[in-house]
């Protein structure tokens, strides 16, 4: 092993502090082949820290080029600070001075793209978690709060646009082209929430007036070419200020409000403060570009990116390991939005579905880790599903068991009482300790337990007396550090069906025993009960429902996000009958109820279309892999395939309908139920594809030509690439191609398409794919669409017995990390999971995790990931 092992930084270690600093001016020469920058702080002792003997510890990166270093205007030498590996050391400073430091940076260089570094020509920035580091020496650490003031300086022609964080107050220009502007940020924040841009730029605009009627100016920049992409999120800007003012009364607190596009970048979105840096892809929406998907993830992100202002901004996290204090939160309030404007059910259940599907195979891996994390070698690592979705899954549980009123007592006072501050999640569980009376110290487990919890649930009826009982049993399997899980404190929410679908019971039960018994009187009849409605808790939860129960939940459950999980779990059981068929060489089958439920469904045009299709969905490859004790590929892969082929062919004619009565010739609209209708034609379209059909073939051809937007054109195009007519794949994609080629997300579509087609041939594809002109390596998205489309989307060729699909990866993965480590490290999730493949496939991954701890110089977010996998 060459690369040498990264330190681990451990919760229990935290320590306030024993600098501040107060005031921090910058200014940026940005130039083609340097930046520099000039950086001043105003530091003083912190008076809570006693240790007033402390040398000043600065933190920046190792590679940075320091030019200067003073202190109130007395230039230091190298004998006057220690440096080594990332920080820079003073000893003997006053209690307070100004701290004068020049660094220089090569932003063009920057393919980590954190710190400073250019995008498509501008400069922009990424400071979360520890990017600011990389741009001059500071306490880069979110309790440090200070005052921003910003000087750009740069080319006038070449970057007419320069923005920073908080609001313009002075600018000019020189006699050599060149111009400046400066912001100033009133609100003291942590250095990974600033931000700079310099760019040309094109402009959306657009204002609010906040409920207490002061305006602010809201700007959407993005290249000029993209500008007629800009509109959605605008308005969804605007739905969500006044959404927090309604919800949370939260207003907003600067005159300006900014939102940039960028192409290259690691993530989804960046809510530094007043000057948002956006993925492209999170924010341009154009109906003929975007699909539903994409306009519900804009809407969504930059609702997001907006709630920060203030759950994550005025009031921030005390140190990384209480990220979900700012980001679980959020997401939450996101999730609430989105449900608010759009379906809340159909809202509830894709959130359900990712939690499942991706949030509990990453707690049943090697990598889990609680939504408190105790431990980390590389913060970037743990910008995860747990702390994100489970994380809000932990605020909702909050939000259920006080009830709508005393969370929103609790969240003004979390508010009020931190405003300014940096804090814990322990801060934010005290609010709503103080407004409800009541003690969340058990609930808190849910903070410091890894693990998916299970609740294993039987009950009994006694006719003669009308008493029904439950019994439920919590446990939690051993996670990493953890053997033993102790009992939670959970929100159970129960209703109690008679067979004819009647509701006798509904409620809230509370969980807090290991195992306890809930007694329900005078119920006259032996009920179904309908368990975690609305997902009121995230675990898994197992009842021996017969399939009538099931199907009987389907029809009558008043809570519509457990009649669609009746409907998984009937499809989930069936398919786990299957794959084992599979695997013993049993001839497979359908069951008749199942059909026979779906064609009851699919005649019923009162439902609601939306919600339809999710009822109409099987469970995907890789949630049924998440349920497998041992994942079995190929079995998971037929058995469902064999599924929803003999669903296609049984129902053709259902199929055909739904798609006549969904296609309504209607112009486009991103309606909640215009989305919902195109999702349910487009789900019966791949139905009828299915069956292998040559008029289902022309009838997708027509969608793909006639549509009017990229749901339509895109779904054709991929149910045609995906089928067995590959003339016709070949050609719609080279169509595809030569229409989209200049749009750059388009092609990103593009590229997923063609690396998940599942036909024979793929590795070949995607390598060739990879030289193609419009692949970039250097961006993310390209490197998502392509390498994520391929290991995530198309798993019968990534898990190819050969192993060339994990060889491939981990080829990949080492060429990358020397580029961008953070994208690297996320690349490599599926290879973590080798554990649960069947021994052939388990074997070679491991093999491949072993030749990159064996052969590279790998980076501690590669290196924390491989690690701590082969564990
Ligand atoms: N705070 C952002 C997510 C984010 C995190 C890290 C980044 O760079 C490494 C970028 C964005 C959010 O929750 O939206
Ligand atoms: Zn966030």
């Amino acid at each position: 092993m060459s690369s040498k092992q990264p330190s681990t930084i451990y919760l229990e270690d935290y320590q306030p502090p024993a600098w501040l600093v107060t005031h921090t001016e910058l200014r940026f020469e940005l130039e083609e082949d340097q930046t520099l920058v000039r950086a001043q702080l105003s530091i003083q002792s912190n008076p809570a820290v006693s240790d007033r003997r402390k040398p000043l510890e600065l933190l920046g990166d190792a590679g940075m080029e320091l030019c200067r270093l003073s202190i109130d205007g007395q230039v230091l030498d190298a004998a006057d600070y220690q440096r080594e590996a990332g920080c820079l050391r003073i000893a003997n400073v006053p209690e307070s001075f100004v701290l004068e430091c020049v660094t220089r940076l090569l932003p063009h260089e920057n393919t980590a793209l954190e710190g400073l570094y250019k995008s498509d020509g501008m400069f922009c920035t990424q400071c979360e978690a520890e990017g600011f580091r990389r741009i001059t020496f500071f306490p880069d650490r979110p309790d440090v709060m200070s005052i921003f003031r910003t000087t750009l300086v740069a080319d006038k022609q070449r970057y007419p646009v320069l923005l920073s964080n908080g609001n313009p107050v002075d600018s000019g220009e020189d006699d050599e082209g060149r111009h400046w502007v400066t912001w100033d940020d009133p609100w003291p924040k942590p250095s990974y929430l600033f931000a700079l841009v310099a760019g040309d730029l094109a402009l959306l605009e657009d204002q609010y007036t906040t409920a207490s009627g002061r305006e602010v100016a809201l700007r959407i920049y993005a290249e000029r070419k993209d500008l007629d992409k800009l509109d959605y999120a605008m308005q969804a800007l605007k739905d969500a200020m006044r959404w927090d003012e309604d919800v949370y009364g939260r207003e907003y607190d600067l005159d300006i409000y900014m939102i940039v596009a960028v192409d290259f970048f690691n993530m989804g979105a960046m809510e530094n403060k007043g000057l948002n840096i956006f993925n492209t892809s999170c924010v341009l929406a154009h109906p003929q570009t975007t699909t539903d998907q994409g306009f519900q993830r804009v809407e969504g992100v930059v609702a997001h990116e907006y709630f920060h202002n203030w759950s994550g901004n005025r009031v921030t996290c005390r140190d990384w390991f209480q990220l979900s204090l700012k980001e679980g939160f959020t997401v939450f309030r996101d999730a609430e939005f989105s449900a608010d404007m759009n379906s809340r059910t159909v809202k509830r259940i894709e959130d359900v579905t990712l939690l499942r599907t991706a949030q509990f195979a990453e707690d049943g891996g090697p990598m889990a880790h609680p939504v408190r994390p105790e431990s980390y070698m590389e913060i970037s690592n743990f910008y995860t599903l747990t702390v994100y979705e489970k994380g809000a899954e932990v605020v909702r549980m909050l939000h259920t068991l006080l009830g709508p009123e005393l969370f929103r007592q609790g969240s003004d006072l979390y508010f009020e009482r931190h405003d300014g501050q940096a804090v814990t999640t322990d801060d934010f569980v005290a609010a709503m300790e103080t407004v409800s009376g009541r003690d969340l110290s058990q609930f808190k487990r849910w903070y410091s337990q890894a693990g998916t919890p299970r609740l294993q649930v039987s009950d009994s009826f006694d006719a003669a007396t009308g008493c029904y009982q439950l019994k439920v049993r919590q446990s939690c399997p051993p996670s990493p550090g953890q053997e033993h899980k102790q009992p939670y404190h959970l929100p159970l929410a129960v209703g109690l069906l008679a067979e004819d679908g009647r509701e006798l019971f509904a409620g809230l039960l509370e969980l807090t025993e290991e195992e306890q018994v809930f007694r329900f009187d005078n119920i006259s009849e032996r009920p179904v009960p309908s368990l975690l409605r609305g997902f009121s808790a995230p675990v898994k939860l197992d009842y021996d429902y017969t399939d009538a129960q099931l199907l009987m939940l389907l029809r009558h459950d008043t809570d519509g996000f457990n009649r669609w999980d009746a409907g998984q779990r009937l499809c989930i059981r069936l398919l786990q009958t299957q794959i084992r068929n599979h695997q013993q060489g049993v001839a497979l089958s359908c069951s008749s109820e199942l059909i026979e439920a779906w064609r009851n469904l699919l005649q019923d045009a009162s439902l609601d279309p939306a919600m339809l299709a999710q009822c109409l969905r099987l469970p995907s490859e890789a949630q049924l892999s998440e349920l497998a004790e041992q994942i079995d590929v190929s079995a998971i892969h037929e058995a469902r395939e064999f599924m929803r082929t003999t669903l296609a062919q049984v129902l053709e004619q259902e199929w055909l309908q739904v798609y006549q009565r969904c296609d309504t010739g209607e112009t486009y609209s991103t309606d909640a139920e215009a989305m919902g209708r195109r999702s349910l034609k487009n789900l019966a379209l791949a139905y009828l594809m299915a069956t292998g059909r040559e008029p289902w073939l022309e009838l997708a051809r027509q969608q793909y030509s006639q549509s009017d937007n990229m749901t339509d054109q895109l779904a054709a195009l991929s149910l045609v690439a995906h089928s067995d007519f590959r003339e016709t794949a070949d050609e719609l994609l080279q169509a595809f191609y030569l229409q989209w080629q200049h749009e750059s997300l388009v092609m990103n579509q593009w590229l997923s398409v063609q690396a998940s087609d599942p036909s024979a041939g793929a590795l070949a594809r995607v390598n060739q794919l990879a030289e193609h002109p419009i692949f970039d390596a250097r961006n993310p998205n390209k490197l998502r669409a392509l390498i994520g489309g391929f290991c995530g989307q198309n798993p019968m060729h990534f898990h190819a017995e050969d192993g060339s699909g994990y060889a491939w990866l981990a080829d990949w993965i080492l060429r990358l990390d020397r580029q961008n480590p953070q994208v690297a490290a996320r690349l490599l999730t599926p290879l973590t999971r080798w554990k649960r493949h069947e021994p052939v496939r388990s074997a070679l991954m491991q093999g491949q995790l072993q030749r990159m701890m064996d052969t590279a110089e790998l980076s501690a977010d590669v290196y924390e990931v491989v690690s701590k996998s082969l564990m």
